[in-house]
C-alpha cells in the first residue's frame, strides 16, 4: 500500500472512500497524512480560535513553525521515507489555506512530483468561490469546509469580523457573507468532482441545536460528510464548557439523516504527520529544521 501505488482513478469518490482516512472510517488507521503548515494569516477571527506556535499542543491551529512554500516538495519526500503509509497531503493551517497564494502554489508543486497522492484542503471558505478551479485543476481532490452555523445570528456569536473586499466587515453584514459564500463553495467544488466534507465546532449553547440545519443545507449544496469538533475552549469562548458525549452523540444523529458522519477526527495539529491516532512523525519531520517563525505581516 505505498504511496507511489496510489491510482488516480476515474471513480473519484470510490478511490477516496478506499485511501482517504479523512473521508472513510473503515481506512481512517491504514493510511497517513501529511500536513504542510504553510498558511500563517487568516482572513476571518473566529471567537474560539488561538493560534500559537510550540512543540507540545495536540489540537488544530497548533504547529512548531511555518514551513516555507520552496521547501514542500522536499518534505513530502522525507514524509514518504517516514511514514510510506502517507496517501494524503493536507494543508489546514495554521492559519486559512486560501488567505494566500502559499497553498495554491505548494499543491501545484506537489502535485507535479506526486500526482498518486491526494491533495487536501482545508477553509474557512470565504475565498473558495474564487479558487475552486485553480484548486480543482493543482490536484485537490477533497475539501473540508468549517461551517459553524448556517443561520447569520447564530454565526455572529462564533464570529467577530471577516476581512473581506478590503474591509473588515462585522455583524449581520459579515454573517450573510461568509455563508453566501461557504455555500457557493461547496456547491463549485462538488460541481468539479471534489469531495467536500464540512467540519463544524460544535458549540454548547450557540450552535448544539443548531447542527441538522447545517447539515441539511451543506448536503443540499453538495457535501458528502460530516465531521462534528467539540469545542476546545479557548480565547473569547473560553468560559464555555466543552460538550459532553450526550451533547456529541445528539449531534451527531441529526447530522446523519442528510450526511454520512465521520467518527475518528483526530483534531491534528497543522503539522501532523502519519496515520492518525496511530503514529506522528511531526517532530522529526519539523523538529530538527530551521523553520521561520510566524508573522502576520
Ligand atoms: Fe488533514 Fe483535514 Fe485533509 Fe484530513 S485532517 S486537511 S481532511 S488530511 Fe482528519 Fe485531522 Fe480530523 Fe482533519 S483527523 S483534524 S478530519
Ligand atoms: Fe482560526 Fe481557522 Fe477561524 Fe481563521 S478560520 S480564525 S485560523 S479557526
Amino acid at each position: 500500500m505505498g504511496n507511489a501505488a496510489v491510482e488516480t482513478g476515474t471513480d473519484k469518490t470510490l478511490k477516496i472512500s478506499q485511501i482517504h482516512p479523512c473521508f472513510a472510517s473503515e481506512v481512517h488507521n491504514k493510511y497517513g497524512r501529511l500536513h504542510l503548515p504553510v498558511s500563517a494569516s487568516c482572513n476571518i477571527q473566529c471567537r474560539f480560535c488561538n493560534r500559537v506556535f510550540n512543540r507540545h499542543e495536540d489540537r488544530p491551529g497548533v504547529t512548531s513553525g511555518i514551513l516555507h512554500p520552496g521547501n514542500a516538495v522536499r518534505t513530502v519526500s522525507r514524509a514518504l521515507e517516514l511514514c510510506p503509509q502517507i496517501t494524503v497531503v493536507g494543508i489546514a493551517g495554521p492559519g486559512e489555506a486560501l488567505a494566500s497564494d502559499a497553498a495554491l502554489e505548494v499543491f501545484r508543486a506537489v502535485h507535479r512530483t506526486y500526482p498518486g497522492l491526494i491533495m487536501c484542503l482545508s477553509t474557512n471558505g470565504l475565498m473558495l468561490p474564487e479558487r475552486a478551479e485553480e484548486l480543482a485543476e493543482a490536484g485537490v481532490r477533497t475539501i473540508t469546509v468549517t461551517v459553524n452555523a448556517v443561520d447569520p445570528a447564530i454565526l455572529e456569536k462564533v464570529v467577530s469580523f471577516i476581512l473581506f473586499g478590503g474591509r473588515r466587515v462585522t455583524g449581520r453584514e459579515m454573517s450573510e457573507i461568509l455563508i453566501l459564500r461557504q455555500m457557493k463553495g461547496i456547491r463549485m467544488a462538488s460541481g468539479l468532482g471534489v469531495t467536500v466534507k464540512v467540519n463544524t465546532v460544535l458549540i454548547p449553547g450557540i450552535n448544539d441545536f443548531h447542527i441538522e440545519d447545517i447539515a441539511r443545507e451543506t448536503g443540499d449544496a453538495g457535501a458528502e460528510i460530516y465531521n462534528i469538533i467539540p469545542l476546545i475552549p479557548q480565547y473569547e469562548l473560553a468560559h464555555i464548557a466543552p460538550p459532553d458525549c450526550a451533547m456529541l452523540a445528539r449531534a451527531r444523529e441529526s447530522a446523519r439523516k442528510y450526511v454520512e458522519v465521520f467518527h475518528h477526527c483526530r483534531h491534528c495539529r497543522a503539522d501532523a504527520c502519519g496515520i492518525p491516532g496511530e503514529n506522528d512523525f511531526s517532530r522529526r519531520l519539523y523538529g530538527g529544521e530551521a523553520i521561520e517563525t510566524f508573522s502576520h505581516g
